[in-house]
């Protein structure tokens, strides 16, 4: 048998991993190992990337679009289907006005060069108020905080991975999740060269997981109460005059003041750390050669995420390690520095109708989508078009959110799977498979740990019977657009080379076969380094860019120039955290969890995959076990303020007394998947709370739930 060698980047996580793929005559993916050439992953692959064969092969995923009629779907000819959706979103438009339409992003959205690239494109086509994505039940607080602080949502700072001497990590599992907003394949392997030089990790979790045992030290947190800390730890360096500040900042006096409320003796208690230990912490941190703290989900999606996500950065530039080599420092991208231009980050521009939460990055919080279908009135959402998303399954408070879809007049998805919110659609609209699609991963650039830039053309050609994601986006922003079917998706192309101001001549002529080059080809002209897609195209194996290197002043769009210390809207916000510091816990606190061979809500129908630790259970300490006589023969049920569910537990001292914890993604039973639904688990969602909000980015609060827990009946 003859088999032939190819490479590309792993679409499946923000590592970005390169492949290389021998594969035989027909197609199908024999062994997938690292590209030990590759300057970035230098041959690291995860066990996710290693099947990415069978991820592609899956005989579950779509085809073919399906049409529901009379409660049945069909299989149809794109041309049929996107007739169906013409017809679906103008009836809807043409009676109700474009809000009635909503759009919902998920998270291959920002890892998808036709999703990432079309996004902008289709929210200004359809020009609807009601813009959702997976942002707000993740990174928002991050891009907030960075907005009011640097002026610029897209100023993310990364942890100097390489060259720090001391990671402060809150909130984030990156030997299970892969690292995120922080892009660096081997995570573990760079922590362990971190340790090796000499360096100090401490990790602050509730739980001990697999990165804080790869660590110095790890500090069990009770569950959202990590601004405190971080308010604490602000406190003590300014306190005792530890602060080395290297760059123009504003604010710095505010912040002293309000740090003054926050004494490590009166949060330690609530966060369950010594005080001790939080002053020592801070003293590490300050007195570090170089220094990067770095915090996510687990900050994130907790009731002040952006109060967290700020103080973070607070502390990085305290410390004088924001902007500098070993701190936290900015990438320079290949091909998105044009869009660091405009005015200064705000949010707020408008509101939504039910709730009145002001729109952030163009987009409201999904935590208020089923309010706005479920709410009669003018401008009520009537219709839904989701692209590389599964909010029926990741969206607080699910169950209600399903039920607010199955109520609505259209709904149209792309999406390669039916599972539990495209089966509620009335078109799916199929993707081509992985290895079908080029990949090029605008939004990793931004958060690597080194600048870099690969690009990968699809390996395997289209059949008659597919498109490119890129052509149904294109289409169905015409379609938004009420260009109508009839028209080309090559007016989408030059729409969208005329929105970035680009003519078509300024592009090299490429043979490639799916439009998006064009496009791809445009931005990295207008990158900051110049590049082409050829000059990629020659490189299969990426182009170092070289070492993070310090971008600030330049970077900032705060009106004076200054990184601001004390945003009015989070100094706002952390008064409100001050009430924190009294009031008696819940008896027990809900968290998530990831693990290695799962992502999100759509690799459970891997075989590979499946099995293992890697189970839905609700992990609980052996005393809070005990206490309420459950062991691994009696479920638990667990309650909330929204919904209840029974789920077998997992008794483990890893995790802190008064915690639970319970993966999300899971609750297939009613999915067409085949190898999903056995053992189908249950979807923590149904417990997690839609009206609670982290109040400044209107993220949805996944962590730190007020939940009770008590033995299944018997019998
Ligand atoms: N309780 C709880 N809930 C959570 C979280 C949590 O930690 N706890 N995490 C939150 C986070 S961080 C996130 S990012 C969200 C994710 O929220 P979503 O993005 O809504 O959900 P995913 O499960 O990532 O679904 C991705 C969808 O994209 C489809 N897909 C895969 N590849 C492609 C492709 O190439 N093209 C297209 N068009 N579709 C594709 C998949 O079939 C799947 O339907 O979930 C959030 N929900
Ligand atoms: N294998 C795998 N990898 C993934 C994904 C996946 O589903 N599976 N999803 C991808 C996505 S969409 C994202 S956004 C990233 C997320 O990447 P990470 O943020 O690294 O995600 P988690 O592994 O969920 O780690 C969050 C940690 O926060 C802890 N935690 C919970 N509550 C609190 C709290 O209040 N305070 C503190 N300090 N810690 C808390 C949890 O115990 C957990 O260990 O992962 C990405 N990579
Ligand atoms: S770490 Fe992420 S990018 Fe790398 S192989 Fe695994 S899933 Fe793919
Ligand atoms: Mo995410």
């Amino acid at each position: 048998m003859r088999t032939r060698t190819a490479h590309r980047t792993c679409p499946l996580c923000e590592a970005g991993c390169a492949l290389r793929l021998d594969l035989d005559d027909d197609g199908r993916v024999l062994r997938v190992a690292g590209d030990e050439r590759d300057p970035l992953s230098k041959g690291y692959i995860c066990p996710k990337g290693a099947v990415l064969g069978k991820v592609d092969e899956d005989p579950d995923r779509l085809r073919r679009p399906l049409l529901r009629q009379e409660g049945e779907w069909r299989e149809v000819g794109w041309d049929e289907a996107f007739a169906a959706v013409e017809a679906g979103l103008s009836e809807v438009i043409g009676t109700h006005g474009r809000d009635a339409v909503a759009l919902y992003f998920g998270n291959p959205t920002f890892h998808t060069i036709a999703a990432y690239l079309y996004r902008q494109a289709i929210t200004q086509a359809l020009g609807s108020k009601n813009v959702y994505s997976a942002s707000t039940a993740d990174q928002m607080p991050k891009q907030v905080a960075c907005g009011l602080m640097f002026g610029d949502a897209m100023a993310i700072g990364v942890p100097d991975l390489d060259h720090t001497g001391h990671l402060l990590i809150l909130g984030a599992n990156p030997v299970e999740s892969n690292g995120s907003l922080c892009a660096a394949p081997d995570f573990a392997g760079r922590l362990k060269a971190l340790r090796r030089r000499g360096g100090k990790v401490v990790v602050v979790d509730p739980r001990r997981t697999r990165t804080a045992a790869l660590a110095d030290e790890h500090l069990s947190v009770r569950p959202g109460t990590d601004p405190l800390l971080l308010m604490a730890m602000v406190h003590t360096v300014l306190d005792e005059n530890l602060e080395r500040i290297g760059l123009p900042v504003s604010g710095l006096e505010q912040l002293r003041e309000l740090a003054h409320d926050f004494p490590p003796e009166a949060v330690g208690p609530v966060c369950g750390i010594a005080p001790e230990t939080i002053v020592r912490t801070a003293r590490e941190l300050a007195a570090a050669p170089s220094a990067a703290v770095y915090a996510r989900i687990g900050t994130c999606t907790t009731p002040f995420g952006t109060v967290a996500q700020w103080l973070v950065d607070v502390l990085n530039t305290l410390t004088g390690n924001l902007d500098r080599r070993g701190g936290v420092m900015f990438a320079e991208t290949a091909a998105l520095e044009i869009f660091r231009a405009g005015p200064a980050f705000s949010t707020g521009k408008w509101h939504s109708r039910v709730r009145g939460l002001p729109e952030v990055l163009g987009e409201f919080p999904v935590a208020t989508l089923a309010d706005e279908i479920e709410t009669p009135g003018e401008e009520q959402v009537r219709a839904l078009v989701t692209i590389a998303g599964n909010p029926a399954s990741s969206a607080p408070n699910a169950p209600r959110l399903a039920r607010a879809i199955e109520g609505l007049d259209f709904v149209v998805c792309v999406d390669p799977y039916l599972n539990e919110t495209t089966r509620l659609a009335d078109v799916i609209l199929p993707p081509p498979r992985t290895l079908q699609s080029p990949h090029f991963d605008f939004l990793v650039q931004i958060i690597m740990v080194r600048n870099y830039a690969r690009y990968s053309r699809a390996i395997l050609p289209l059949d008659d019977d597919q498109r490119s994601e890129a052509e149904i986006l294109a289409r169905l922003m015409l379609i938004a657009a009420g260009l109508g079917v009839g028209t080309e998706p090559t007016r989408a192309e030059e729409m969208f080379l005329d929105q970035l101001g680009i003519t078509g001549e300024a592009v090299d002529a490429l043979d490639g076969e799916d439009g998006t080059e064009k496009i791809v080809d445009a931005l990295l002209r207008a990158g900051g380094y110049g590049l082409s897609l050829k000059a990629l195209l020659d490189a299969p194996h990426g182009l170092d860019l070289g070492p993070l290197q310090p971008r600030l002043p330049a970077l900032l769009r705060t009106p004076d120039n200054r990184v601001d210390l004390a945003p009015p809207q989070l100094v706002a916000e952390a008064q409100r955290l001050r009430a924190c510091l009294d009031g008696e816990p819940p008896e027990f606190l809900l968290i998530g969890r990831r693990h290695l061979r799962s992502n999100n809500s759509w690799l459970h129908n891997v075989e590979e995959l499946r099995g293992g630790t890697n189970l839905c259970t609700l992990q609980i300490h052996p005393a809070d076990a005990a206490r309420l006589g459950l062991d691994a023969t009696t479920p638990a049920v667990i309650g909330s303020a929204v919904g209840e569910l029974t789920v077998p537990i997992e008794v483990t001292d890893t995790i802190m007394p008064g915690v639970v914890s319970l993966p999300h993604g899971w609750g297939h039973q009613d999915s067409p998947q085949r190898v999903a639904r056995r053992d189908p688990g249950v979807n923590t969602n149904i417990l997690t709370d839609d009206a609670v909000l982290d109040g400044v980015s209107g993220t949805a609060v996944f962590n730190a739930v007020p939940v009770t827990v008590r033995a299944a009946p018997q019998g």
